[in-house]
């Protein structure tokens, strides 16, 4: 008698089966290991770090409008690019002339008694007084700005500790240009140490957020290096030097 056609269909699947290289379980087991494989690579794919973009760091402005009760007056300009030295420009009018004069930020942005309540220098690291270039200094402690014959300090110069963000930002506290002249610390007495000795406090101004600036306060008056230069000399001359 003739299989029937499901008997015959039966009878050839058992027929591949049985001539079949791998297992039903081993055909699972495959499938799931491609498909996990394809999902991983997927997932790997997305973790993929982005390519990454160079940004160029974000310039800070700050701006300080100095006052005071002995002719003295100027403006001051801060800005730095990132973690980069913070530069000073601008020009102050008013001070005695042919002469050097401490210049300091003050711990407080507070002109509530004039200059006096602008407190110490800015010492957030607990130093003794020093000059710019010193390894102990106060962060605030920018030495000594030099005026012209006329009585003009054109201000140019960078400063490298000094900054513009995070917690040791100068921005909120005060620039004071001073009566008497810095001794950056080497004066020989206590005061040295706290004060250089730089006398009374002839115009002062608080230190606040500026937008960027136009050209002319950008590039104001290109005397850096040489007011650098004049002031080192005239340090030395004085005995004071704190280059080497
Ligand atoms: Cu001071
Ligand atoms: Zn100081």
């Amino acid at each position: 008698m003739p299989p029937s056609p499901k008997t015959r269909s039966f009878d050839n699947l058992e027929h591949n089966d049985r001539h079949s290289k791998y297992s039903p379980l081993t055909k699972i087991v495959a499938g799931v290991t491609v498909l996990a494989t394809v999902l991983l690579l997927l997932y790997l794919y997305t973790l993929k770090p982005a390519t990454p973009t160079l940004q160029a760091p974000e310039w800070i402005y700050a701006t300080a409008v100095l006052r005071g009760d002995a002719g003295v007056n100027g403006t001051v300009y801060f800005r730095q690019s990132g973690l980069s030295k913070v530069r000073i420009t601008g020009k102050i009018l008013g001070v005695d002339k042919n002469s050097l004069r401490g210049f300091h930020i003050h711990e407080f942005g507070d002109l509530s008694d004039g200059c006096t309540s602008t407190g110490s220098h800015f010492n957030p690291t607990s130093q003794t007084h020093g000059g710019p270039s010193d390894l102990k200094r106060h962060v605030g402690d920018l030495g000594n700005v030099k005026s012209d014959k006329h009585g003009v300090v054109h201000l140019d110069f960078e400063d490298n500790l000094i900054t513009l963000s995070g917690p040791w930002s100068i921005i909120g506290r005060a620039v004071v240009i001073h009566k008497g002249t810095d001794d950056l610390g080497r004066g020989g007495n206590d005061e040295s140490l706290k004060t250089g000795n730089a006398g009374g406090r002839a115009a002062c101004g608080v230190i606040g957020n500026a937008p960027s600036p136009t050209l002319d306060k950008l590039m104001p008056l290109q005397v850096y290096p040489e007011h650098w230069r004049d002031i080192c000399r005239a340090e030395r001359e004085l005995g004071i030097s704190h280059l080497l």
